[in-house]
C-alpha cells in the first residue's frame, strides 16, 4: 500500500486514540459525536477505505450494498457485532474485525455489581436515603437476599462468562453454565463449574441467571417467554450481553406479576428506549449500556482498532477478524 487509508470513525473516541489515528492514517472523525444517520453511513460506505463503527451503527445488507470497491475493512469499536451483517460484508470482500479481550474484565465487574446490587437492594436503599425516607435502623428493614451459597447459572461461557464465574466463586456462589459445548476440563475444574447441556433444566434450578452469549439469529430470545417461566420465583436475571437475547416483554410481565425476584439490566431490546415499567420497579436495577464503560477500557479498545487497521493496511491478516461462520 502506497497511500494511507481513509479511516471514517462514526463516533467520538478517546482523544489519545483519535490523535494516534490521525498520525497513522487519513481520518474523518466525528467531533460532535452525533450518531451517524443512515444517510451518513451510506455516504461513508462510498468514501471510506476503512470504517470504524460502533454498536449504534446498523450495517445491514442494504447499507453494505452501498459500499464502494474501496471499502475493504470494517474495524468495529466493540466486541459484539450483531449490528453488522458480517455474512454480507464477507460476500462483498469486506473484512470485519472487533475488539475482544480488553473489555472482558470490565464487563465482568459490572455484571458482578448487578449480581450484588439487585438481591442486596443497593440502589433501592440509596434511593430511600436520597428521598429523605430513612427513619432509622431496624432488624427487619431493607432485607435482601444473600448471594453467598446460591447457584449462579451462566448462559454463554465465553471469555466474559468465565470472568464472571471467577468473580462469583470468590463471592461463594456455585457456578453452573450452559454453552453450546462444555469448556475445557481444566477451566471447568478451576471454576468448579457444572455444565448443563439443557438450558431448560439449568434455568429451573438456578437462583441467579446471568447472560453472556452474543446476540445471533440462534440466540435471539433465547430466554423466551416459555423459558423464563421455567425460572424459580425467587430467581434473579442479569443481562450485560444484548437485550435481544431475552424476550423483554415477557420479562417485564413476569417481574410485574411477582413471578421473578428481580433483574439487573445493562442492555435492552429497543435501546436506548427502555420499557417504562422496568424503571418503576424497585427490584430492577437498569443502567445505560455501561458494561465496558471504563476510561482504560475505551483506550484499550481504540488501540485494538488501530492494531487491526494497521495490520490490514500493511497487508497482514488483522488479529481480530470476525468470521461469519462463527456467528
Ligand atoms: C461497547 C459492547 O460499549 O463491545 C460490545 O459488544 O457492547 C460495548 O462494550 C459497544 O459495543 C461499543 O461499540
Amino acid at each position: 500500500p502506497t497511500s494511507k487509508p481513509l479511516v471514517v470513525v462514526t463516533r467520538k473516541l478517546p482523544e489519545a486514540i483519535e490523535t494516534r489515528m490521525a498520525e497513522l492514517f487519513r481520518v474523518r472523525l466525528n467531533e460532535d459525536d452525533q450518531p451517524f444517520s443512515r444517510e451518513d453511513l451510506v455516504r461513508a460506505m462510498a468514501e471510506a477505505d476503512v470504517l470504524v463503527p460502533t454498536v449504534t451503527d446498523r450495517l445491514d445488507a442494504a447499507v453494505l450494498a452501498q459500499a464502494g470497491p474501496q471499502l475493504r475493512l470494517i474495524a468495529n469499536f466493540g466486541t459484539g457485532v450483531d449490528h453488522i451483517d458480517v455474512g454480507t460484508a464477507h460476500q462483498r470482500g469486506i473484512t470485519v474485525t472487533n475488539t475482544p479481550d480488553v473489555l472482558t474484565e470490565d464487563t465482568a465487574d459490572m455484571t458482578m455489581a448487578l449480581i450484588l446490587a439487585v438481591p442486596r437492594r443497593l440502589v433501592e436503599g440509596e434511593r430511600l436515603l436520597h428521598s429523605g425516607g430513612w427513619t432509622g435502623w431496624s432488624p427487619t428493614h431493607m432485607l435482601g437476599h444473600r448471594i453467598w451459597g446460591k447457584r449462579l447459572g451462566i448462559v454463554g461461557m465465553g471469555r466474559i462468562g468465565q470472568a464472571v464465574a471467577r468473580r462469583a466463586r470468590g463471592f461463594g456462589m456455585a457456578i453452573h453454565y450452559h454453552n453450546r459445548r462444555p469448556v475445557h476440563p481444566d477451566i471447568e475444574a478451576e471454576l468448579e463449574a457444572t455444565y448443563w447441556e439443557s438450558l431448560d433444566q439449568m434455568l429451573a434450578r438456578m437462583d441467579v441467571i446471568s447472560v453472556h452469549c452474543p446476540h445471533t439469529p440462534a440466540t435471539y430470545h433465547l430466554l423466551s417467554a416459555r423459558r423464563l417461566k421455567l425460572l424459580q420465583r425467587h430467581a434473579y436475571v442479569v443481562n450485560t450481553a444484548r437485550g435481544e437475547v431475552i424476550d423483554e416483554t415477557a420479562l417485564v410481565r413476569m417481574l410485574s406479576a411477582g413471578d421473578l425476584a428481580g433483574a439487573g439490566l445493562d442492555v435492552f431490546e429497543r435501546a436506548p428506549a427502555v420499557n417504562p415499567k422496568l424503571l418503576g420497579m424497585d427490584n430492577v436495577v437498569a443502567i445505560p449500556h455501561m458494561g465496558s464503560a471504563t476510561i482504560e477500557g475505551r483506550i484499550d479498545m481504540g488501540e485494538k482498532v488501530i492494531v487491526n487497521i494497521k495490520a490490514f493496511a500493511d497487508g497482514h491478516r488483522p488479529p481480530d477478524r470476525v468470521l461469519p461462520n462463527l456467528m
